[in-house]
């Protein structure tokens, strides 16, 4: 079942349901409901072999440095299932950095079911791409296209044709879309990571200086996307 996986104990959903009447007193509580939050997959390190700790040691400092920036915004890290290797490495870095719990999370669940089964949120969500930014090949991209529809694909054609690994291309989505209507998705940025599997295009042979830089170039573009998404 979905459930939150905070770095620290806040319970985000209880606050959200008010149900505790003590954590009122919690300064921003009700803004919480209503900060703009991007939900995204862990980039590249499932069917592309990126070597999880590698990927955990980046996203924190992506995150790291996207908080110490950003006041008004949250992200979320998701994955499906709650015995995710790359969830508890992140949470156990970002606790050690000390990353305010209030403005990133882990969250156990689908990303394309965060607020109908999770009660989260996320007006933005992140995809884990191919280069042609085509619907199916499985993973996070399968989900976010069939979820979201044709017009998914319609609207990102117009944005963008193709995507080089590191780069991102954030697609509003039509208010028509089921992610639109029932999560309360306004954008899908496609995102796409660096390739360490030798049957996908752009395999890098294990070359992880240049996956390394790939990968924290596209977290960059990601969360840069995502902020002028909101602001
Ligand atoms: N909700 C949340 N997280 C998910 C979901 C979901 N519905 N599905 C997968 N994940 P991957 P990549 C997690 O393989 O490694 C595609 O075929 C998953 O557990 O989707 O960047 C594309 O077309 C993992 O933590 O992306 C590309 O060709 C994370 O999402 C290629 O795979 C990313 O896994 C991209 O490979």
């Amino acid at each position: 079942s979905m459930g939150q996986e905070d770095i620290r104990v806040i319970a985000d959903e209880e606050v959200k349901r008010g149900e505790d009447l003590a954590l009122g007193s919690l300064e921003g509580t009700s803004s919480l409901e209503n900060i703009p939050t991007l939900a995204f997959p862990s980039i590249s390190t499932a069917d592309f072999q990126f070597d999880l700790q590698k990927a955990a040691d980046i996203i924190v400092e992506k995150v790291l440095e996207f908080v110490t920036k950003h006041g008004n915004a949250r992200l979320v890290l998701v994955d499906l299932s709650s015995g995710s290797k790359i969830l508890s490495l992140v949470r156990a870095k970002a606790g050690e950095k000390n990353i305010d719990s209030g403005k990133f999370l882990t969250f156990v669940g689908d990303i394309t079911r965060l607020y109908s089964e999770g009660g989260l949120r996320c007006n933005v969500i992140a995809n884990a791409a191919n280069w042609r930014l085509k619907p199916g090949g499985g993973g996070v991209n399968a989900a976010i296209f069939g979820a979201a529809g044709p017009s998914l694909e319609t609207a990102t054609m117009e944005r963008a044709g193709s995507l080089a690994p590191g780069k991102s291309v954030a697609v509003p989505l039509p208010s028509t879309s089921p992610l639109f209507c029932r999560e309360g998705v306004t954008h899908v940025i496609h995102v796409l990571g660096p390739n360490m599997n030798p049957k996908r295009p752009n395999f890098l042979n294990n070359d992880y200086i240049k996956g390394g830089e790939v990968l924290r170039e596209a977290y960059s573009s990601l969360f840069e996307g995502f902020a002028s998404i909101v602001r």
